[in-house]
């Protein structure tokens, strides 16, 4: 059985976060997802909409996750690459480069990202149409 393993927030979930769940769900049988809890998202200046538990329960409910796993620091890849037997490593090519080196572990691929489409788009967008 090949294990995938990705990374995210995934706040306000939309098709550029499910044609990254796919595509790297696509290249195994079972796919691990290491959730940023929101006390990491704090680290990241980011605060999402959705608490952790919710983030966690909507992608639980996505048919190509198989495990949630909390993302609490920028250490614990390796251990998760592991720990969890994962054979690739896949993230949206934006941190192109930045997990290199995990190829000691594991496959490491980057994706191209989903143009047009973004978390903080959503929440730009919002505003301008409810601020007139
Ligand atoms: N993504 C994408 N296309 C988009 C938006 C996002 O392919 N239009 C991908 C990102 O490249 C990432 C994944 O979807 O691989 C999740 O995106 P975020 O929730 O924004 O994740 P991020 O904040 O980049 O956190 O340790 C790594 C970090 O946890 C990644």
């Amino acid at each position: 059985m090949k294990k995938v393993l990705t990374y995210g927030t995934f706040d306000l979930l939309h098709v550029g976060h499910i044609n990254l769940i796919k595509r790297a769900k696509d290249l195994g049988d079972y796919l691990v997802v290491g959730l940023s809890t929101d006390e990491f998202n704090a680290g990241k200046n980011k605060e999402a909409y959705h608490s952790y538990e919710n983030r966690k329960y909507i992608l639980e409910s996505i048919k190509y996750v198989d495990k949630v796993i909390p993302e609490t620091n920028w250490e614990q890849k390796i251990s998760d690459v592991i720990e969890n037997d994962i054979d690739i490593f896949v993230m949206g090519d934006d941190w192109k480069g930045k997990f290199d080196f995990l190829k000691d572990y594991c496959e490491v691929v980057y994706l191209p990202r989903t143009i047009g489409i973004s978390t903080t788009k959503i929440k730009s967008d919002l505003h301008r149409v409810n601020n007139g």
